[in-house]
């Protein structure tokens, strides 16, 4: 066949076309701004626009970032396309016929009330500037392909930057993505220049912090480093790598701990999120990673969240689970709120907060009862499912509902969706895993994945949707005290790595984050250095953190801001270079590893992670091993101790977008764990979890179950989205109550409350919302003033340690303005 697509009848149909856009067009648009798609159109085709001012039915100034000119819509419908199939909100319709036709939000007087999430793909969509960025001058040339700093979704992006500093953000076309971007990859860039960022380094001299050089902070550092091992042993000193850092760092973090201080107390954020799910996944499965990829969304005929909020926290996959569910595919929820997916669900299980175990014991326990397994599956790759049914037939649904706080016909029919609609594809998240029983909530669900068959092919699988842009790699890269790069256990790997670094790795077991807390307390831990990480603000009860920190000798932090750790107890702060000025690699959700690169370079004096820790290694006589040129080299001894690695060489990720284990230079990478068999053995054992409930309890004194999480527009301690015009989107954390409970307490929407645990207290602005159910209460923890942790207990996860920052007995009350 031959197709002709600009045949001269072709060509003169196109010029009518433009003709009658252009007879309605403004001309003083196309002056303006001859690049714009429609504009470059009109000029090919000398095509002259002709219109008068034209009368909008919709204007909208009250959007930091999108800005509307009406004048300009020629109704090519691009924006209300993109905006249901791509991003799934539904914001514009399409009003009237024939001449009268206007674009405008059908739900509400602006973006915002109809229901924008201001994720941008409407803009990029529009040909005219009718729709456009507030801010970003419009003709750039040079774009920057780098990885977004925020969550675990790892979405590639183009920058580009004028006189030194970051302008503007586009999505870019990529596997990872697909040219989609959530609100904070697109538009929160501006902390990067923030008046407030450190750029010089900092001691505390007499409670003030004074800038000094770097020769001074390096030299006091290793100073005190060195006192402190020579009189309490280097286990008393512990260093924290940073989920925002690279994996170049990280890895560098993790050797400088063990090489150069010789101690295995190293440890990073993934402590308090998702190590349970690591763990859980290694004991069950053997490698404790998301068994699948986000491509497998598309593949998947039901979807099963668990105490996961895709839309507001990754919301570029969110979208993506948006757009399979309006397709077709079914969908279940797991989650006490009802989040926007829950909303969409087939079945929502409003779970009461803490009572995971028994409720996805009852859900084995019908999958068992009703006949729902997979039996070639159970045969050739399961052990243990004798026992295990024996075990689980105490859990029927009927006999568990009440106290989970669902109905047993609603467990029932989730427990039918998910084992026939395959293949069904989980994602959970930090519902599941910051808990008493975290990890064991984790083996709770694998057992569903096991006795389905829902595992180790397209579509279906365990997958915990990770938190920050590294915090996979930083774990992954030797951040944790048992573990080194590559999650090697210390007994099996220790060696290769003794030989390879060609010193003696330290003899006693490492403490994580939560011991090395509990050290501090008891005048056990004398320093801490914690890089990209503010441990105080973030850490479950404030009280116990504060004390604990107090005693430290020594606080070295490392950062773009004097964040509360810094402010609270820093002893040293180190200016830190951010991700859009330094080269490196992060390892996203789905073990994808991915590029960034520099877009603009380093404030005066900040340096990038992973020049500093070797500078440091330098200082304290310990320049070989640490005295790499560039990032690049760093990650090539990375892929030499590193064998599921070992293939992801820059040269190859530059290509292709490639998902570990990628054992070597010519694999293929892979997309789907666990295909015939599973990495720890032919087959995998169903575990016997017993439910444990959490001593933190409601009673009368305090009667509403508390849990906390996040939102949309801000990011976990706030140092960097509080830095950008997404403060105006959200301007501060709320505590979400349902509307019958502040009808019985007397509240209303918007006033402050005191917020009191038997933990602490603190004063937030009510948010009257019916996606909490009454008798529980919801507030995210993005705001360092309001400082929700000093409500949160100091129940930790039985087997890791994870904080259990989502269940709190509170009681509130009408804020005092004595304060
Ligand atoms: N916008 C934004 N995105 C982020 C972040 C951010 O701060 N802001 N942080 C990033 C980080 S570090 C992480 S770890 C991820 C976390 O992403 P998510 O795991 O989605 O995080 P959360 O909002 O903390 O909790 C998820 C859900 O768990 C539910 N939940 C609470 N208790 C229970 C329970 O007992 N059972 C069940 N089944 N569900 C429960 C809550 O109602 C909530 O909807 O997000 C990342 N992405
Ligand atoms: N109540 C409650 N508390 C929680 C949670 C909850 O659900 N509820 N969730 C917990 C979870 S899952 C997490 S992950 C933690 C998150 O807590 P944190 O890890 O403390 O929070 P982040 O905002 O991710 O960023 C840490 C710091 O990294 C800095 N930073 C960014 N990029 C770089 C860089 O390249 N180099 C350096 N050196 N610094 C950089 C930022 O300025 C910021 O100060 O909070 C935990 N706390
Ligand atoms: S920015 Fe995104 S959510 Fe908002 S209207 Fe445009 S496409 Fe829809
Ligand atoms: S979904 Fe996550 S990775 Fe993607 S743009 Fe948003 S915050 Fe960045
Ligand atoms: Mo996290």
């Amino acid at each position: 066949m031959q197709v002709r697509t600009h045949t001269p009848k072709l060509e003169a149909l196109r010029r009518t076309n433009l003709e009658l856009i252009a007879e309605h067009y403004p001309p003083q648009a196309v002056l303006a701004e001859p690049e714009r798609a429609f504009h470059r159109l009109l000029g090919q085709y000398g095509v002259v626009a002709a219109g008068a001012t034209r009368e909008c039915l919709f204007q909208d100034e009250t959007h930091p970032y999108l800005g509307v000119a009406m004048d300009r819509c020629i109704h090519c419908n691009r924006c209300v396309r993109i905006c249901e199939e791509l991003q799934g909100q539904f914001v514009w319709e399409v009003w009237n016929r024939g001449e009268d036709t206007r674009v405008a939000p059908g739900k509400g007087p602006t973006l915002l009330e109809g229901g924008c999430v201001s994720c941008g793909a409407c803009v990029d969509s529009c040909p005219t500037g009718a729709l456009f960025d507030k801010r970003g001058p419009e003709a750039i040339e040079y774009w920057t392909r780098t990885t977004c700093v925020y969550c675990g979704v790892g979405c590639q992006m183009d920058v580009s930057s004028r006189d030194g500093k970051v302008v503007a953000v586009r999505p870019a076309n990529h596997p990872t993505n697909r040219g989609h971007l959530c609100v904070k990859g697109r538009y929160a860039f501006e902390f990067n220049h923030a008046p407030d960022r450190i750029t010089t380094p900092m001691l505390r001299r007499n409670g003030e912090w004074q800038a000094v050089s770097w020769d001074d902070a390096l030299d006091f550092i290793a100073g005190r480093l060195r006192d402190i091992v020579a009189r309490d042993g280097p286990d008393a000193i512990g260093v924290l790598g940073s989920a925002r850092a690279s994996n170049e760092e990280n890895y560098l973090a993790q050797k400088f701990a063990r090489v150069v201080l010789g101690t295995n107390n190293v440890d990073c954020c993934a402590r308090v999120c998702h190590t349970p799910s690591a763990k859980a996944l290694k004991t069950m499965l053997g490698t404790g990673a998301a068994t699948n990829c986000f491509d497998d969304i598309e593949h998947a005929h039901a979807l099963l969240l668990c105490g996961v909020n895709p839309t507001e926290n990754h919301p570029v996959v969110g979208a993506r689970i948006k757009q399979a569910v309006l397709r077709g595919a079914k969908l279940v929820v797991v989650d006490p709120r009802c989040t926007e997916l829950a909303q969409l669900a087939d079945v929502h299980l409003a779970v009461k907060p803490g009572y995971n175990v028994p409720l996805f014991n009852a859900l084995a326990a019908t999958l068992i009862e009703e006949d729902l397994l997979d039996y070639a599956f159970l045969t050739e790759r399961v052990s243990g499912f004798d026992d295990f049914a024996a075990f689980v037939a105490e859990y029927a649904p009927e006999r568990v509902a009440g106290e989970c706080g669902v109905a047993a016909a609603d467990i029932r029919a989730a427990a039918r969706i998910y084992a026939t609609a395959k293949p069904a594809m989980c994602f959970h998240g930090l519902g599941m895993t910051e808990h008493l029983q975290g990890t064991e909530g984790v083996m709770t669900l694998i057992n569903l994945a096991l006795l389905s068959g829902n595992l180790g092919k397209p579509g279906a699988g365990i997958n915990p949707l990770r938190g920050q842009n590294n915090v996979q790699g930083s774990a992954q890269m030797g951040c944790d005290p048992a573990t080194l790069t590559g999650s090697q256990l210390i007994k099996d790997a220790g060696p290769r790595f003794e030989a390879a670094w060609g010193c003696k790795l330290p003899a006693t077991h490492g403490m994580d984050l939560l011991q090395m807390i509990d050290a501090a307390r008891d005048g056990n831990l004398k320093a801490l250095w914690a890089f990209g990480y503010d441990v105080y603000l973030s850490l479950a009860n404030e009280a116990a953190s504060r004390t604990a920190m107090a005693k430290l000798d020594l606080v070295i932090v490392q950062d773009l801001f004097l964040n509360e750790t810094a402010c609270a107890f820093g002893t040293v702060f180190l200016p830190a270079a951010s991700f859009f000025e330094k080269e490196g690699t992060f390892m996203n959700s789905d073990r994808r590893v991915q590029r960034i690169r520099a877009v603009v370079p380093p404030p005066s004096d900040a340096w990038p992670d992973w020049w500093i820790i070797q500078a440091l290694a330098a200082r304290l006589d310990h320049p070989q091993g640490f005295c790499f040129d560039n990032p690049r080299a760093i990650w090539d001894e990375v892929r030499t101790l590193w064998p599921d690695g070992a293939g992801l060489s820059y040269e190859r990720i530059e290509r292709e977008s490639l998902h570990w284990p990628c054992p070597d230079e010519h694999h293929p990478g892979t997309p789907v764990l666990h295909r015939e068999r599973f990495s720890a053995g032919k087959t995998a054992a169903l575990a016997c979890i017993d439910f444990v409930p959490t001593p933190e309890t409601i009673d009368d004194d305090y009667p509403l179950l508390l849990t906390t999480g996040r939102t949309l527009y801000h990011f976990n301690a706030g140092t960097m989205s509080y830095r950008t015009p997404n403060a105006a989107l959200r301007s501060s954390d709320t505590l979400d109550m349902s509307p019958g409970d502040a009808a019985r307490l007397g509240l209303a929407d918007g006033e402050p409350v005191h917020v009191h645990s038997r933990h602490g207290m603190t004063t937030l602005p009510l948010r009257i919302t019916d996606v909490v159910r009454t008798g529980q209460l919801f507030a995210s923890f993005h705001r360092p003033e309001l400082f929700v942790n000093r409500l949160t207990s100091l129940v930790r996860d039985r087997q890791v340690h994870t904080p259990e920052y989502k269940v709190t007995a509170v009681w509130v009350e009408r804020a005092r303005s004595d304060g």
